[in-house]
């Protein structure tokens, strides 16, 4: 076995800007001259938080949450109102926002997954098109075809603060120690803005990844945003502990294992640091912005921001995300600016899918994204062309030999699970989410209905339950649907 195209690319560049620390010089000198990209004059800055929930922006009329970096991008941009992850957790979600293609087409269900040498992503395709593609922070090893340019959390969470802990839940949240200045999140950014101010340099367009951590836990946002929301003022969704007996029984599994320990003290705390960290971020990607703008490039950069998953924040009696496909899970930010090309203000509320913004960042760069990517081009959308969009959205998940999958359209929610009960959620009269319709006698045809509509998705991108069984890459000659170049 030689070296890959994607191994040389990744060592070749990476080991350069490692070598050139804390200076940038080495993405100049190890990277390949670039000629000038094919029509290439846009670049691209795809901004991914980790586990920021759709609903918690002042922009989508949160009642607590004030996020008013992403309100202007917003307000500069198109807000897509209904974003949905194409899998609740991490890897998954992240790997289909890379290829533009499903986590079934990707083989890649699990946390462990890295993507098949054999799928594709859109910074691979900009990398061969001639752009410098660059990744700063967080991209749980899903960075194929980007020069990741290291940042250090050491030291950025004191020690035993922990993302869950059902029994000792106190060190899930607390007060960084750290000026904000030096929390993970800034020093993502000072990486980001660096990067920024060395890609101003180049000859060719760029394109760069910025992965902020947060708000995913520990829930440790340092002052003055640990108190920035009052615990007090936050109001618990209702929850009891019958409600789980309508529901698949995995969200009780994941509720006992996880965060059946938490009291009611701890969940204010816990969705208050949340909050926090949220208003944490948008500065921190204010500051990216800024550089952005400061440095004269705003006007010909498409700007993207989203985040791999949601956070059930207590809905339900969960947390976290990998436990349900509930609105709170699934459901992201989805903010595109590009000056004079994407409409200012915009509001879309037709549901999208993560894969339509891979689609879309492409579009907005100018190229016919490859045939295999499977989103939609959302600049139509925007520009009041309703039938552009999707009659529904797809999102799947994996947990070991069990399997779901959910549909949506505007008005209903239709989730089918391996061996556990369905749901139906009539979303514009329920849309908390409460009453589970997936028996209702009288709601029997919009079940069925939605079932066709599921299956039939399916079957025409080659999905099938049974495939939740492959949790780990499959060899390239048994390769998934549609694989051209
Ligand atoms: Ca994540």
């Amino acid at each position: 076995m030689g070296i890959s195209r994607r191994d040389f690319l990744k060592v070749g560049v990476t080991a350069g800007l490692a070598a050139m620390q804390p200076g940038l010089g080495a993405l100049a000198q190890s990277a390949e001259p670039k000629p000038v990209a094919e029509g290439g004059k846009r670049n691209l800055l795809f901004i991914m938080s980790d586990q920021h929930r759709g609903d918690a922006m002042s922009c989508e009329n949160h009642p607590m949450v004030e996020t008013p970096v992403m309100d202007q991008l917003a307000r500069e941009g198109a807000r897509f109102s209904h974003t949905y992850c194409q899998s609740p957790l991490c890897v998954p979600s992240r790997a289909c926002m890379m290829t533009g293609r499903y986590v079934h087409l990707n083989r890649c269900y699990t946390n462990a997954c890295r993507l098949p040498e054999d799928e594709y992503t859109w910074a691979e395709f900009l990398n061969e098109k001639g752009y410098n593609t660059v990744a700063v922070g967080k991209t749980h090893g899903i960075d194929d075809g980007l020069a990741l340019y290291p940042v250090d959390k050491t030291g950025t969470y004191p020690a035993g603060a922990t993302a869950y802990n059902n029994k000792k839940h106190g060190l899930v949240y607390g007060t960084n120690p750290l000026p904000p200045e030096e929390f993970y999140d800034a020093r993502i950014a000072d990486g980001a803005i660096k990067l920024l101010k060395e890609l101003k340099t180049r000859r060719a367009p760029w394109a760069l990844f910025v992965g902020i951590f947060s708000p995913h836990p520990p829930l440790w946002p340092p002052k003055p945003y640990d108190t920035m929301y009052s615990p007090e003022a936050i109001e618990l969704p209702p929850f009891k502990l019958s409600d789980f007996e309508s529901r698949p029984n995995w969200q009780e599994r994941t509720y006992q294992g996880r965060f059946s320990a938490y009291t009611d003290e701890d969940k204010r705390n816990i969705i208050a640091k949340y909050y926090g960290l949220v208003t944490y971020i948008d500065t921190q990607i204010g500051r990216i912005l800024g550089t952005l703008d400061e440095l004269g490039m705003a006007g010909n950069t498409a700007v993207i921001y989203t985040a791999d998953h949601g956070d059930n924040m207590g809905e339900h009696g969960l947390f976290a995300k990998f436990a349900s496909m509930y609105e709170g899970e699934v459901r992201v930010p989805g903010i595109v600016r590009l000056p004079g090309v994407i409409r200012e203000g915009a509001v879309v509320d037709t549901p999208i899918e993560g894969i339509d913004l891979t689609t879309t960042a492409l579009r907005l760069l100018e190229h016919e994204p490859p045939e295999q990517m499977l989103g939609r081009d959302l600049i139509p959308l925007v520009n009041g062309k309703a039938e552009a969009g999707r009659p529904f959205v797809y999102s799947a998940i994996a947990r070991g030999e069990e399997r779901g999958m959910m549909l949506r359209t505007e008005e209903w929610k239709l989730c089918h699970y391996t061996d556990q009960a369905g749901e139906l959620y009539n979303l514009k009269k329920d849309p908390g989410e409460i009453v589970n319709l997936y028996g209702a006698a009288s709601l029997r045809s919009v079940r069925d209905d939605l079932t066709y509509k599921l299956l039939g998705h399916m079957a025409r991108s080659q999905d099938s339950p049974h495939q939740m069984t492959r949790t780990e890459p499959q060899p390239a000659e048994q390769a998934g649907a549609g694989r051209t170049r």
